[in-house]
């Protein structure tokens, strides 16, 4: 393929993204000019989202790096001079050993996430490298970790109903997802469900694309998801609509929440949500009469300080009415644990001469770079912007600023971060690697060969870690496997029955494989909770000193349960949740995205717009102790009164603060130490 001029070659979306598209990529005179779907996948079907329809221009985009670069300014002007990949590799390789020697390795810490969702590249070589230097560990909890600790509280592992079953379900609930920008195909399917009669109902805090979409949207307030889920539970019990036969069968705990919800009325839950009493009755037997109630559980939800707690509540919903029985009836949070690959093979564990090396959690860069205990002396970014995506900016610019931190950076632009760095690396665009992509929501896995040659001097993240691994001195073979004895040992996985025949060669000869779904026809008879049922009631959760039964807690910084209104030093709830057109940050820089998004603003209700004398279109300035934030207004009436929302990760503007993250706490979530980026309040005044 990459020897070809001309052609038309299968690849696969690497972004962070459940849908993980099958691509066809077009080559003419040996470069992509068009990016399209591949209608041989069978859950994405050759449809694609507009931002990867325009992915050419990002591969090929005139700032892309493409040689290794050392700082000559200050750290974060972005003033850097050209090196050569061996001056880099003594340069990081001394550094490393100097700080090890004199610090021990755990000074020295990697920070990634999934810019490149490609397993070789994020769980494989890398995780080799940190773990052959002994260097801090990462707890990679920036995305969906209080959520899916709050699903496995209740189910045990992270798999739900599968997509294509949801075409049956005849009420489908998008609880705190915007599958309208953010999994499109699972909207292809619920469509196909909605010919045949299904309703579409979504409830979030903004009337977002999808909310638009739905046949009944519910607006509500940030953080009270818990109280609505126990009120529908409420209602539920009460009017004979929980299957009894099931909750004996499957679930433990359902006596003790019969007793718990009582206290859970229509006209509570009213006063929590914002929802008025009877919406919440009319859910409840909505959701309670239907054959094949569908929750959709998005990730929005669950960046909250109660979070955790959020998403195990909604999680017990099926469980009371055995909807988990009917064909496209349950849930689905994320369903990655199906796929889960050989983890020991990929990332050698062994190698770590530290075992019992500290983690740091990537929720709180800001704060360990400010550590003067064993302080964090080196620093390896790559796969993540945390300039822009990790909470607190301020903060982690101050840590980032440092003079004794030694920052490398791999990425395929000058991001935020990159600027910070004391030593730049390009990286290639994954159309240029070989790697094996799963997705966490449909059950195919896919391989990914190179279409195009490497870009400039740029390299793999699997070609600069097993570089960087034998520059250190580690001898071991791990830093000298190819490509494709990777994939192989990631496939070869016997405690995952779901991964039973999945092989190279199959993925060679089809591109894509199905994962073998027939443990999936028992699923219910084989939770791996420690009941082995649907814990309603969750021992683990008292262990960890948390309610056991689905419990309303209120947020720490947050709604109240009574408007804030003016008096209130930040009487505004303020949601940052992603936009249409970028990823994360990823985009965000590329002018045909920008364009499609036009300016980071702020929506902001008629009401809070009027107490503060702010028309449509004006500029505003967003504030609390941690930031400020400035964008143009949009006064619309999508929001309940006391939520403001901005979508989109913006980078650094020229002489503009627009990156949400200023205003949101690095505090953590109730369950997976997660992030609370939702969980923020703020003021908002005329620029
Ligand atoms: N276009 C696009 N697609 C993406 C991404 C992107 O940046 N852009 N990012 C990818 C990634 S990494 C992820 S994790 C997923 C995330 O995608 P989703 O699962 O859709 O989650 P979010 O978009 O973060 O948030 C969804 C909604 O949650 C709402 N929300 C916030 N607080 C609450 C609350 O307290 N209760 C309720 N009910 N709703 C609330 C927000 O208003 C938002 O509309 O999307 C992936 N896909
Ligand atoms: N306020 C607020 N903050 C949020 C969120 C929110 O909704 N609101 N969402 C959060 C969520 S859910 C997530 S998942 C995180 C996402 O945060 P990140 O994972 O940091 O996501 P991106 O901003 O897309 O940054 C990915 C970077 O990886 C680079 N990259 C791509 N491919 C490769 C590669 O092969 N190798 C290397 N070395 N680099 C590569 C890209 O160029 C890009 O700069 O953000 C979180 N932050
Ligand atoms: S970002 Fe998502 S929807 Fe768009 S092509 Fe990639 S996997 Fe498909
Ligand atoms: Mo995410």
């Amino acid at each position: 393929m990459i020897h070809e001029e001309n052609g038309v070659f299968p690849a696969v979306c690497p972004l962070d993204c459940p849908d993980t598209c099958g691509l066809l990529l077009h080559k003419e005179n040996g470069k992509i000019v068009k990016v399209a779907g591949n209608p041989e996948h069978p859950i994405t079907q050759g449809a694609i989202c507009n931002k990867v329809r325009n992915m050419a221009e990002r591969v090929y985009h005139s700032e892309r790096i493409l040689y290794p670069l050392r700082r000559t300014g200050p750290k974060g002007a972005a003033i850097f001079e050209r090196i050569s990949w061996d001056e880099a590799v003594s340069e990081i390789t001394e550094r490393f050993k100097t700080l090890s020697k004199e610090y021990g390795p755990e000074s020295i810490l990697p920070y990634s996430f999934y810019g490149n969702m490609g397993v070789l590249g994020v769980d494989g070589m890398d995780r080799r490298f940190f773990n052959a230097l002994g260097s801090s560990k990462l707890k990679q909890s920036i995305c969906n970790s209080a959520g899916n600790e709050g699903w496995k509280s209740v189910m045990g592992f992270n798999g739900g109903t599968i997509p294509e079953e949801t075409v049956h379900a005849d009420v489908i609930i998008v609880w705190g997802g915007n599958i309208v920008s953010t999994n499109m195909h699972q909207v292809v399917l619920a469509e196909k469900a909605r010919k045949n009669g299904a309703k579409v109902v979504v409830i979030d805090v903004h009337r977002n694309q999808t909310g638009q979409w739905a046949d009944w949207f519910i607006p509500l307030h940030p953080g009270t998801d818990t109280a609505l889920a126990v009120g529908i539970m409420h209602i539920l019990f009460r009017n004979g609509l929980v299957n009894e036969a099931f909750m004996q069968q499957y679930t433990l705990g359902h006596e003790e929440l019969r007793e718990h919800v009582k206290g859970y009325t229509p006209e509570y839950v009213s006063s929590v949500t914002g929802i008025p009493a009877s919406d919440i009755e009319r859910l409840a037997a909505m959701y309670g009469q239907a054959e094949a109630a569908h929750i959709h559980i998005g990730n929005g939800l669950q960046h909250h300080d109660n979070g955790g707690m959020a998403v195990r509540s909604i999680t017990c919903l099926p469980g009371l009415t055995g909807h988990w029985l009917k064909q496209g009836g349950g849930a689905t949070k994320m369903n990655g644990g199906y796929s889960s690959m050989n983890s020991e093979a990929l990332e050698r564990p062994d190698l770590r001469p530290n075992p019992e090396a500290r983690r740091i959690n990537m929720n709180r860069i800001g704060e360990a770079l400010a550590m003067t205990d064993k302080p964090i002396k080196g620093l390896f970014v790559y796969c993540s912007n945390p300039l822009v995506v990790a909470p607190d900016t301020e903060r982690v610019r101050a840590g980032f600023e440092r003079e004794d931190l030694f920052t490398v950076v791999h990425d395929l632009f000058m991001t935020d971060t990159a600027k910070y760095a004391d030593i730049v690396l390009p990286a290639t665009s994954s159309f240029e690697n070989t790697d094996v992509f799963a997705s966490y929501w449909h059950q195919y896995i896919q391989l990914q060969e190179p279409v195009i040659p490497t870009q400039g001097e740029s390299k793999s993240n699997m070609e600069l870690f097993s570089l960087l691994g034998r520059a250190m001195g580690f001898n071991e073979a791990a830093f000298s496997e190819s490509e494709e004895d990777m994939i192989a040992r990631a496939l070869d996985h016997p405690d995952n029955p779901y991964l039973n025949g999945v092989t190279l060669s199959g993925l060679k000869e089809h591109r894509h494989v199905k994962l073998d779904m027939t443990p999936y026809a028992s699923y219910l008879n084989n939770l791996p909770t420690a009941s082995g049922r649907i814990e309603l009631y969750s021992t683990a959760m008292e262990t960890a000193g948390l309610p056991p039964l689905p419990t309303y807690v209120p947020l720490k910084e947050g709604y109240d349960g009574i408007r804030r209104g003016r008096g209130h030093k930040y009487p505004l709830m303020f949601i940052s949740p992603p936009n249409h057109n970028f990823l994360n940050s990823t985009f965000a820089n590329v002018p045909k995205h920008q364009k499609l998004e036009k300016e980071p603003f702020l929506q902001i209700h008629p009401e809070d717009a009027a107490e503060r004398d702010i028309e449509d279109g004006m500029w505003v300035t967003v504030y609390n102790d941690r930031g400020t934030y400035e964008v143009r207004a949009k006064v619309t009436d999508k929001m309940l009164p006391g939520t403001v929302v901005s979508q989109g990760l913006w980078w650094e503007g020229e002489g503009r603060k627009q990156r949400a993250n200023a205003l949101t706490s690095d505090r953590l979530s109730d369950l997976g130490e997660g992030a609370t980026f939702f969980s923020t309040v703020v003021e908002v005044k005329l620029k």
